[in-house]
């Protein structure tokens, strides 16, 4: 149980305090109990603490959406709000649907997520991602979705810095999957840029660019889930579209929005899926049949300003990159110790594979994470993957404690 939290530090229920190698769950990449945020939050309730986005509006929406537009690259330049990240994935799905029928393709309806690929928990978003534990309990999903292979490879890639060499060829399973349904059935590619929550997978060296060639051929719109990637996660830049110089149609964020403070998700779109339904219809009428009651929130708004503000006035992003080396020298200096099978990184964020104990696979990991927790470390791990993922603002001291830590852990844990 977690009771405080304060900069890169929480304080557990039994008092301890505990270093956030995991910005909690992603998203908290300004550090905890930031001033100006609590602050902007409490004058937000004071001032207007609810007004709807049907028919209504209110300027903090669109002050929120123009600050977003400043980081993102062009074209993505408008933005629709909701309140986490499943919600922004079902919304992007449900635009790329729309944008074909309003243009006179409804017949692509069809969806390519990827093996591996998170993208939430709604019908959308599962029925496109690809991890199969959170897929197999409910039985039939979406029809109509299929998946490009994962590009993990640990013979190919094992212990590489930022992306690996091998594997843009993937990408060319995408042409499979045309030739084998028509592009005219087809949608939209989702994948999260680097796939995080399956442990921490980047993209193969001209992975990226490949998909977008192959979408763009063949009238595809390609989707880029940047909730974790998002907000400098990978270092220097706002976005992974932008670190890795690919740029999709439509792309989803979270977390990171508001400093995981108030639940709040974002969804960018290019100009020319914003002009297709403005270009159509009465001016009058409603262009997209979405929308959630909490879309826009002005509490949410209000976080989410005073998030960006301070990304930008303490240059979050490009302190992620002067960290970065130092974080990815500590983190593949554990490439000896015991178990580890893999260490993978950029930006901050790093995943440490392990080695699975025979006929217990994810016993390993987990007992890591506890025994870190309780050594003072809150760590994240998924299967035999540890993922760290700590707030843009970390110390060198930081740094030594959490890989320091995790390294005696791991000289413990059979
Ligand atoms: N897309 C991506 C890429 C995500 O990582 C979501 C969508 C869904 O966001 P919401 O806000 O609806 O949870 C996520 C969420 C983990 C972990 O253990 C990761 C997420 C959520 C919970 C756990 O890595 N990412």
């Amino acid at each position: 149980m977690l009771v405080e939290a304060e900069g890169m530090f929480y304080r557990a229920q039994d008092g301890h305090s505990v270093l956030d190698a995991t910005s909690g769950l992603w998203c908290v990449n300004a550090g905890h109990a930031r001033k100006q945020i609590t602050e902007a939050v409490h004058k937000q309730l004071a001032t207007l603490d609810y007004a709807p986005s049907f028919q209504m509006g209110h300027p903090l929406a669109f002050e929120t959406a123009s600050r977003l537009v400043e980081l993102l690259p062009a074209p993505l330049s408008h933005v629709f709000f909701t309140n986490s990240g499943s919600e922004s994935v079902d919304t992007a799905l449900k635009i790329a649907l729309a944008y074909h029928r309003v243009r006179g393709e409804a017949s692509r309806t069809r969806f390519i997520g990827r093996e591996r690929g998170y993208h939430g928990v709604g019908f959308g978003g599962m029925s496109v991602g690809g991890i199969g534990n959170n897929r197999k309990q409910f039985g039939t999903l979406l029809p109509g979705v299929d998946h490009l292979p994962h590009t993990h490879n640990l013979q190919h890639n094992a212990f590489t810095k930022g992306q690996p060499a091998w594997g843009a060829h993937l990408a060319d399973e995408l042409e499979r999957l045309v030739a084998l349904h028509d592009a005219s059935t087809i949608a939209a590619v989702i994948v999260e840029p680097m796939a995080g929550s399956t442990g921490v997978l980047l993209p193969p060296k001209g992975y990226l660019e490949r998909l977008r060639e192959i979408c763009t051929r063949h009238g595809i719109l390609l989707i880029f889930d940047e909730v974790i990637t998002g907000f400098g996660r990978l270092g220097d830049v706002a976005f992974a579209a932008e670190k890795f110089g690919v740029t999709p149609d439509i792309l989803t964020m979270a977390k990171g929005l508001t400093n995981g403070v108030i639940p709040m998700g974002a969804v960018a779109v290019s100009d020319t899926i914003h002009d297709e339904f403005m270009s159509r219809g009465d001016a009058a009428a409603i262009e997209l049949f979405h929308g959630y009651t909490y879309s826009g929130h002005p509490v949410a708004c209000a976080a989410a300003l005073a998030s960006l503000a301070i990304y930008r006035d303490e240059k979050l992003f490009a302190r992620a990159e002067e960290m970065a080396p130092a974080f990815e020298r500590a983190a593949h200096a554990l490439r000896d110790a015991p178990h580890v099978i893999d260490i993978r990184s950029m930006g901050l964020v790093a995943g440490i594979e392990l080695a699975p104990r025979p006929g217990a696979p994810g016993k390993r990991a987990y007992e890591t994470f506890v025994t870190c927790f309780e050594r003072g470390v809150l760590i994240r791990v998924t299967g035999d993957i540890i993922a760290i993922s700590p707030p843009l603002i970390l110390s060198e001291e930081n740094i030594d404690q959490m890989f320091s830590t995790i390294l005696d852990v791991l000289q413990t844990v059979s």
